[in-house]
């Protein structure tokens, strides 16, 4: 690890030194793109110590969707998953209370979330400090972060954000609009129709930096450097997260931050409702009322989706004689321009629709 860490310094300090201008694009590119590799072999080593084996750390998924609350010690991670969930993590005033993971159930609108508490996060963690590297690999296959701290730490959200854009992750951000098509030989075509900060040669030195030596490589939004080096690297991983502040009842003066943190105290049960609708739609699910052929627009039978599918996709998920065959549909509430208007299967669904398969 040391050695890697000295070979990216050395890169940076070439980099430092090296003027900005046309000529030298391809060579900072490449340059950029080597030290992605190079802490791209950190992640690997970090998920290899980190993942699976004995400890409490190898997690099995269940339910509709697996949460993780990352944050330093003491925020009241423990306290906050005890309150949403039928889990006992135990709770007290010292740092790394919690040793391994604990999982808990939220059941919300019919959904099931799995919510984890883990140890908490702090600086170094891909290094292995506190429980980092075992952390970052749960971390990792959730589906949604809950990224925690209190009134007194928000500062350190910028140092958690960073350890987990270290460790390969990109929060609420799209995935590059990129597509790497390998070939076996060939070597290197790009395709973009959009005029991009660097030349075609730059896109294809980093394509072989990072070990992309054949391959059509389509580009459809204007990247950074670092997302053009995301866009070929497997080990990202583009998961949303919420923000929370916790012990808001601490606060001496009215609390004001960025309008994403959502302020909560997680013992005095303030803010949780919001928290719990705030994770339905980060994770984007949504309900829908079937109705059924002779009767009037209901709630009585909800299904739980996710938003962007479509009509004939629920139809297909839900396979009863309710939607097979049909052509059409009917819907009220969310989506309906009027209610009883008729749709094509190809409209998608939205939170709170009512269809009837006509
Ligand atoms: N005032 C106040 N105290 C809280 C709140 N939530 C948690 N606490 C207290 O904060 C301390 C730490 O809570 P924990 O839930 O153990 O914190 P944690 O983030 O799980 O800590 P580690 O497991 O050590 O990482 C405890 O003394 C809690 O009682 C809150 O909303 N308001
Ligand atoms: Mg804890």
């Amino acid at each position: 690890m040391g050695d890697i860490q000295e070979q990216i310094k050395d890169i940076e300090d070439v980099l430092a030194k090296t003027p900005h201008h046309k000529a030298t694009d391809h060579f900072i590119g490449r340059m950029r793109a080597r030290i992605a590799r190079l802490k791209d072999q950190q992640i690997e080593t970090t998920l290899k110590k980190g993942g699976g084996g004995g400890g409490g750390y190898a997690v099995k998924k269940h339910g509709d969707a697996t949460i993780v609350l990352v944050g330093p010690p003491s925020v009241g991670k423990s306290t906050l998953i005890n309150n949403l969930t039928n889990a006992q993590s135990k709770v007290a005033e010292y740092s790394f209370t919690t040793v391994s993971v604990i999982p808990g159930m939220l059941e919300y609108k019919g959904a099931r979330f799995q919510i984890l508490d883990v140890p908490g996060l702090i600086e170094g963690a891909k290094e292995g400090k506190g429980k980092g590297r075992e952390v970052l690999s749960i971390v990792r296959n959730a589906d949604l972060i809950i990224l925690m701290t209190d009134i007194y730490k928000v500062d350190i959200i910028k140092i958690l954000e960073r350890e987990l854009y270290e460790a390969g992750l990109r929060i609420n951000k799209e995935k590059p609009d990129v597509k790497v098509d390998k070939k076996i030989d060939g070597g290197l075509h790009v395709f973009s129709n959009i005029k991009q900060e660097f030349d075609k040669e730059t896109i294809k030195e980093v394509a072989r930096e990072i070990g992309i030596k054949n391959a059509d490589i389509t580009i459809k939004e204007k990247l950074s450097l670092e997302r053009l080096i995301d866009a070929f690297n497997k080990n990202r991983i583009y998961i949303p997260a919420l923000y929370v502040i916790n012990k808001a009842d601490l606060a001496r003066r009215s609390l004001k931050g960025r309008t994403n943190y959502l302020y909560i105290s997680a013992n005095k049960n303030t803010g949780i409702e919001i928290l719990k609708e705030k994770i339905w739609e980060a994770l984007n699910f949504a309900t829908v009322y079937l109705v059924e052929p002779n009767e009037e627009p209901s709630f009585n039978h909800p299904i739980i989706t996710k938003k962007g599918v479509t009509l004939k996709q629920l139809a297909e998920k839900i396979g009863t004689n309710f939607a097979e065959g049909k052509k059409k549909a009917k819907i009220w509430g969310t989506g309906a321009k009027f209610a009883s208007q008729e749709v094509s299967l190809k409209t998608q669904i939205q939170d709170g629709m009512q269809v009837r398969f006509v």
